[in-house]
């Protein structure tokens, strides 16, 4: 994270934005907890059933986890998109570089970003008309409240990773996967990998079962008897 920042990749607010995190993981022994679990695998199935998912890149998903969202993308069908809170042209190129270091065929939100989204001031509003604009299933890992609550206004079914289940984000989200994304990015990948063969109505069934309001209640619950 640290040479992240130095490379012009990581926001330095994202080195704060990752010592939050940090502080949550010890909440939760820094492994993947069972209501995880439970919401990745909700996040995997509503994924593979959206007919445009478009997963959100920002600088600090760049470098913890690029190489395994490019290989989960490829593996759900969805688009990746650089959408930066503090954006410039120059972070945007270096995190498509990234993106393609690893294996993306395109990267959308990097110069292109004609659409906007409505109530989001400042760079992070901005997005791709063919990208995060039109679709129905957005993956904002790591992201600030306002977005994720833009996004819902929007429509749009939002999955998120987020360490800290009392985030606005967490608590606006359609599912709100609470682990590290070092963790979270891989363990997708297999679910996704698992649910390859499943019949659409299983993963109907998934995704209706599938509680989030509970699933945090609960996540809440085991990181304070841990304390
Ligand atoms: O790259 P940019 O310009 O788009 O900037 C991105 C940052 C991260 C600076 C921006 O999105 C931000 O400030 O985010 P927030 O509002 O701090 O929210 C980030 C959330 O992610 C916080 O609730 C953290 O607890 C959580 N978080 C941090 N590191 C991790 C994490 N969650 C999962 N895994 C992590 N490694």
């Amino acid at each position: 994270m640290v040479q992240g920042v130095k490379d012009g990749i990581v926001a330095e607010a994202g080195l704060i934005a990752y010592g939050r995190g940090e502080a949550f993981d010890y909440l939760l022994g820094e492994k993947t907890i069972h209501e995880a679990e439970s919401a990745m695998k909700a996040a995997v199935a509503m994924l593979m059933m959206s007919e445009n998912p478009v997963m959100s890149v920002n600088g600090n998903v760049a470098i913890l986890v690029g190489k395994e969202l490019v290989e989960l993308a490829k593996k759900l069908n969805a688009k990746l998109e650089v959408n930066l809170f503090y954006r410039t042209p120059e972070r945007e190129g270096k995190i498509e570089e990234i993106l393609l270091k690893h294996g993306a065929g395109k990267v959308y939100g990097v110069g292109n970003k004609t659409e906007k989204i409505p109530g989001l001031d400042s760079g992070r509003g901005k997005v791709d008309s063919d990208g995060i604009f039109k679709a129905d299933t957005v993956f904002v890992p790591l992201e600030d409240g306002d977005r994720t609550e833009a996004l819902i206004a929007m429509k749009k079914n939002v999955i998120t990773v987020d360490l800290n289940p009392l985030s606005r984000t967490s608590q606006k989200a359609t599912v709100s996967i609470v682990d590290n994304i070092v963790r979270a990015v891989p363990y997708m990948n297999k679910i996704a990998g698992e649910y390859r063969e499943l019949d659409s109505k299983i993963l109907e069934e998934i995704v209706r079962e599938y509680d989030n309001k509970s699933n945090l209640e609960k996540t809440i619950q085991r990181m304070k008897a841990d304390i």
